[in-house]
């Protein structure tokens, strides 16, 4: 049986090693090569988006994105991550509140002279439009430990790894599903579970909002590593 993330799952720890076969079909290497070249161009248009529009997304494509981030691989299969979708405009509205309460401390002096000027060619303030402006945000939480339903804890491994990793291909699905996207990392974001009730054994990752740039969008004249700059052959 295939993993999908159609089935239910229930807890695996301690299970026995159950194989099965694994025979994808073999893509012919002409066809990779075409479809590894697109794809680097497609990625290569995806910005970060700070200015969004207000209009509606098709939010099937978000489920299907946040699906598509639930099958990244994760420390033990142990898929420590919660996917919130906001969509309700009060939360969203207290979300901002929170984290723009939070942004002003920031700016006003607790990120420091060092990461400001970091932050500078980015163009970033204290200011939290996207929040409310984008019509959906997801909040990502991890599980930092798994809480049996008789209240046992048992550690979760490698969390920050496997979270970052679904993150990166929610980015890369809802890129190519045509929807815009930022990371946002207010801090402290202790705040995101009270408003969104989260339990206690997680804790929040960050909060992208998601939906189409706004008509009069700009976003920061940057340059990306070229390939030599990253890659290492030997
Ligand atoms: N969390 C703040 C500051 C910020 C920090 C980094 I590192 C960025 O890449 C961007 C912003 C904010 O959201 O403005």
């Amino acid at each position: 049986m295939s993993p999908s993330t159609e089935q239910r799952w229930t807890p695996t720890h301690g299970d026995p090693y159950r194989p099965v076969p694994y025979r994808p079909d073999r893509m012919p290497a002409t066809e990779s090569l075409a479809r590894a070249a697109e794809l680097r161009a497609t990625m290569d248009r995806r910005r970060t988006v700070r200015q969004f529009s207000t209009d509606p997304v098709p939010e099937q494509a978000i489920r299907d994105a946040i699906a598509c981030a639930a099958t990244a691989p994760s420390g033990a299969h142990q898929q420590p991550w919660t996917f919130v979708l906001v969509r309700d405009p009060e939360v969203r509205r207290r979300i901002r509140e929170a984290a723009e309460h939070e942004e002003r401390r920031s700016y006003d002096g607790r990120l420091g002279e060092e990461w400001l000027a970091a932050l500078r060619p980015l163009g970033t303030d204290a200011v939290k439009a996207h929040l409310t402006d984008a019509p959906a945000l997801i909040v990502v939480f991890q599980q930092r430990y798994w809480l049996a339903e008789d209240g046992t804890k048992h550690k979760h491994y490698y969390v920050d790894e496997s979270v970052g990793m679904a993150v990166g291909m929610l980015l890369s699905a809802l890129h190519q599903c045509g929807l815009a996207a930022l990371i946002h990392t207010p801090s402290p974001m202790r705040f995101l579970s009270e408003v969104l009730g989260r339990p206690v054994n997680e804790k929040a990752f960050a909060v992208i909002p998601v939906g189409y740039p706004a008509d009069d969008c700009q976003v920061p004249d940057l340059v990306r590593k070229s390939l030599d700059q990253v890659l290492i052959e030997i």
